[in-house]
């Protein structure tokens, strides 16, 4: 019996050899919600977290069933116009984003979100819509987000 186990468990860790060794080599993507807009019509934003998996990859789009199109924007302080004072909060389109190999990476206010354009107008504060996040590499990772009002905190 004891020899049958030591069989055994040579044969699964024979099976497991050709795995990475830190957890699954994609990402994993949680803590998703999206901004509604203030005005029905005008974009949103969504916000989630990716966690790098064993190896580097790339962020290069973002989609929902409940949106139009989607793109990747990074908001930055821009420069001070003439007479005015202190920046303004300018964002510009990104074509993707790397993330690290065990890295986290957060699309937050501020920062990095995706711009959701042709929100389904039936989609209310508090319901849930589906994010479909691609790589360069690999499957697709789809999870629910929550969907905030332009005034309600943050999740
Ligand atoms: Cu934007």
């Amino acid at each position: 019996m004891a020899r049958r186990l030591a069989i055994l468990g040579l044969a699964i860790a024979a099976a497991l050899g050709g795995c990475h060794k830190n957890g699954p080599p994609q990402p994993t993507v949680d803590r998703a919600w999206v901004r509604l807009p203030a005005v029905p019509g005008r974009p949103g934003a969504a916000y989630f977290t990716i966690h790098g998996g064993s190896d580097p990859a790339r962020l290069v789009a973002v989609s929902s069933p409940s949106v139009q199109s989607v793109e990747l924007h990074e908001s930055m302080k821009g420069g001070t116009p003439p007479g005015a004072m202190g920046g303004m909060m300018e964002m510009a389109r990104i074509a993707g984003v790397d993330v690290p190999a065990g890295g986290t990476l957060a699309f937050a206010p501020g920062g990095y979100h995706a711009m959701l354009f042709g929100i389904d107008p039936k989609l209310t504060p508090g319901g849930t819509l589906k994010l479909s996040f691609r790589f360069a590499q690999g499957q697709p990772v789809t999870l629910d987000a929550k969907a905030v009002g332009a005034g309600d905190p943050a999740p």
